[in-house]
Parts: C-alpha cells; structure tokens; sequence
C-alpha cells in the first residue's frame, strides 16, 4: 500500500489558487481548533458550528481550512481526526484569504489561500499512517517557523513585563502535564483548563496554560521530562497574581510535539542529563502550588469561621481554600529549638532527618549533595479580630515571596487542621473592611 497515493493525484498547497473545482488534496493535521456554535442570524433560534484546522504537505507549504454546518455534521467531523492524523479532502471551496482577519484568530500560513468545507460539496478521509508516504508523516516534527526563531524560557523572565500580551515562538521540554479542571462560566458555558509546566536550560520551571480541549489532548500525549515542544505563537502575559510570566496556548498557536531541530535536539540532550536532578524542584512546585488556581480562591473566612469549619470537617480530607485578612502575630525566626531552614529530599520535597541524612520517604542518602535542597520551614501565627490560629506553616517559595525572597505557607495545628498559605500579601484596609463587613458572624 506504500505510496499508493501518487502525489500526481493530488493538487499541492502550493498550487491551490482560488476557485480551483474538483480539487483532492492531501495533509497532514500540524494543528486543530475545537468546535464553537454561533447563534445563526438567518434563522434564529438555531446555531450554527465551526472548527478549523491546519494541514501540511511540504516543509514550506500549510494552508488553514474551516467547516461551518449543523451541530451534528461539524461534531462528526471534529471527532474524526487528530493533530497528527494525515486527511485527504475532496471539493474543498478555495478562497483567497483576508490576511488580517484571518491571521487575527488562525495560525499564519505561507498560502494566500484558505480551504472551506461543506457537508454538501466535500469530503474527508482519514488515512491510515501506512497508507501515507513517511515524508508526510515526518512533517509533523518540523515547526512552522524557522528552527532558531524562539525565545528561551529565560529571556522570556528577563523580558518580564515587555512582553506581556506578545505572541512569540518558544522551544522549552514538558516539565509536567497538570489535571485538566472543568469548569462552568457565569454565562453557562464550559471550560476546562489545563496547566502545562515547562523548563530549559535557562528556567527550572514555566506555567504554560491550554484553554481548549485540542491542545489539552495534545499535551496529555506528551511525556514530562522526555518530551520536547516548538510553540510558535504562543501568547506571554504577566500573571499579576502569582506575579510571574506565564504562556496561553491560543487559536493561532501551532505545537510541534518532538522537533527534529538542531537547537532541539540540544535541548532533548540537556534534559537526558539532567534528569535526576531535576526531579526534585518540579515534585516541590507541583505539591505546593501548581495545582491551585490562586484565581478561583474567593471565599473570605475569619479565624473565628476557620476553627469552627475544622470543627465540621474533621476527619475529613479535603482541602478547602479561602482568603483570610489577618496579621501575623508570630513570627520566630530567632528561637534556637526551632529551625527555620531545613533539607527537604530533592526526589520527593519530604524534611530529610537531620541525624541521618536519610530521607525516610524514599531511603536516598543525602550526603549526595544533589539529593537535598534548602527550605523555608516556620510556624506563625495569623491573627484577626475574632482570634489567633497557631502554628500555620510558612514554606518553600510562599515563604520566599511574603519575605521579599520567595516561600509558601502552611499550616499543621494540633487541631488535626492544617493550614497551608498559598500567598500571603500586604491587604488594603479598606478592602479588607468591606469584606469583612459583609460577614455574617457565625
Ligand atoms: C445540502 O443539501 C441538502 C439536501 O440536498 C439541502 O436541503 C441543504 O439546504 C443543503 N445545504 C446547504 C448548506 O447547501
Ligand atoms: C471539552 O471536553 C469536555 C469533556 O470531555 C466536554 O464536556 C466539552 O463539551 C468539550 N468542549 C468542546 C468545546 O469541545
Ligand atoms: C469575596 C469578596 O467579597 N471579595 C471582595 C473583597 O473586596 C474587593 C474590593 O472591594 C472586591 O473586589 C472583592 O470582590
């Protein structure tokens, strides 16, 4: 079956020009969009549904297609192929694109065409990967912009607010694969999220963020610390929240999962020799911090609320989040029986025993310097109008940040409540009294 397809049959990319008829084009999906509904304005009342993907048959040549139709026809569709699956279209519309209003929301292709496609007028096949020839196969490795057009992760941090809101090219390895969380919008519709983290050589760790399904599934086949990825229009933004420079995953991005690149492979050869060592610093971030949304915490508690909730709770598991305006009444950084900076276990973040050096999670040795890495580890107390909690633990980097060098807050009272300080900043007092003005007192 091998190259049955005689390229001869099919029209390339590079030659479509518009209002070409009878057209049979082949591709591989280099990138895809997930599907949307618009209130249809001829006839109100319905919706009419939308996707579009990308297709590639040469290293210089991808166009952008679309389909609008009824609900069932563009779901089917949709759900029919991949990024990465190879499609052969017949009677695709050919049009001239509007370069502006196109590349506003879609990838930038080198074609001044676009494909449409209708349930009446055109078809897609799916191919089967033995049917197609490997040079089309290999062209998914390939990114759409030049192999060294990208930024490191490290001159995206030290760009910092210059490039907040721009669309650049960025070459990082997968850290991590976070859980998708859904979600469901004030208007109704839902969401999901996903929160990627990458890293380099110049960053050990970098929140990259997928909004939509597509680039979700695509991120969920990548392997942390194995895999590496081309983003090319990826949009930088300043998270004023956790107050550092993060990626969104947009409907212009295109993702090259495992380029075949020199700069990655250079890449791929870092991460191989570092892989041990890194292990440590992402457990550490992903425990403390990369799984919550600091975004969705609105809640507002007094301590007063916190200690009668820990009351309910107890026994149970679950952790519950909530923003407390409070002072810190304790904060002991000079008492000898307590320390303030402990060893924590570079494979799994556990405190490593002093006396032995041994980590009592996963028996490794830390007299291997790589295996142990410095902490914050302190107990305040946080005070309010209504009373004191006790021994809420401050670590890692929430400490470092509420001390102006980076750490993270935790709690373990004797209560069995644990508390953990996922940010800690100066509050306006104002702001703080107006929320606290709408407590009802328990
Ligand atoms: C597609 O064909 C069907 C049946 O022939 C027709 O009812 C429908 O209006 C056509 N749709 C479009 C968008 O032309
Ligand atoms: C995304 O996936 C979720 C879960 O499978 C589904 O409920 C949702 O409708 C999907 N959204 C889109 C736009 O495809
Ligand atoms: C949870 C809550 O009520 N938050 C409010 C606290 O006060 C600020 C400033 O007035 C509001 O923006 C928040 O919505």
């Amino acid at each position: 079956m091998a190259n049955s397809f005689a390229t001869r049959t099919f029209t390339t990319l590079s030659g479509l020009q518009p209002n070409m008829a009878n057209l049979k084009v082949i591709g591989i999906v280099i990138g895809k969009t997930d599907v949307k509904g618009f209130p249809d304005r001829k006839n109100i009342g319905s919706e009419r549904y939308t996707f579009s993907f990308t297709i590639r048959d040469s290293p210089a040549h991808f166009v952008n297609a679309a389909s609008w139709g009824n609900e069932d026809y563009i779901k089917s569709l949709s759900d029919s192929f991949r990024v990465g699956d190879c499609v052969i279209i017949e009677n695709p519309l050919i049009q001239r694109k509007e370069i502006e209003r196109e590349e506003k929301f879609c990838p930038a292709t080198p074609s001044s065409c676009k494909l449409l496609l209708s349930e009446n007028h055109s078809t897609v096949k799916v191919c089967s990967s033995y049917e197609v020839d490997t040079k089309l196969l290999s062209l998914i490795h390939l990114p759409v912009k030049e192999s060294h057009d990208y930024y490191s992760l490290g001159d995206i941090v030290a760009n910092g607010h210059s490039l907040n809101g721009r669309i650049i090219n960025v070459l990082a390895a997968v850290k991590s694969v976070g859980e998708t969380k859904y979600f469901t919008t004030s208007d109704r519709r839902k969401g999901q999220r996903c929160e990627v983290r990458l890293y380099d050589e110049t960053e050990s760790s970098f929140a990259m963020t997928c909004w939509d399904n597509e680039s979700i599934l695509l991120a969920q086949s990548w392997m942390p610390r194995e895999t590496v990825i081309f983003a090319s229009d990826i949009r930088i933004s300043f998270d004023k929240f956790r107050n550092c420079m993060t990626a969104t995953v947009i409907s212009k991005t295109i993702i090259t999962t495992n380029p075949d690149t020199p700069e990655a492979n250079i890449l791929l050869n870092f991460i191989r020799e570092n892989k041990e060592t890194n292990v440590m610093d992402d457990e550490i971030d992903s425990y403390f911090k990369e799984s919550i949304n600091l975004n969705t915490i609105v809640d507002v508690y007094t301590v007063e609320q916190l200690k009668g909730k820990a009351l309910k709770n107890e026994g149970k598991a679950d952790p519950s989040y909530g923003i407390l305006y409070a002072y810190i009444s304790t904060l002991n950084i000079d008492d000898e029986t307590t320390k303030v900076v402990r060893n924590r276990c570079s494979s799994c973040g556990y405190i490593v025993n002093e006396a032995s050096n041994m980590c009592a999670t996963c028996n490794k040795n830390s007299l291997d310097f790589k295996s142990v890495f410095l902490s914050f580890d302190m107990l305040i107390d946080l005070t309010d109008h209504t009373g004191t909690l006790h021994s809420c633990s401050l670590t890692g980097s929430v400490a470092e940040e509420t001390l102006g060098c980076t750490f993270v807050l935790s709690h373990r009272a004797r209560s069995g409540l644990k508390i953990s300080v996922l940010s800690c900043k100066l509050a306006d007092p104002a702001e703080a009294s107006r929320n606290l003005s709408g407590q009802k007192h328990v």
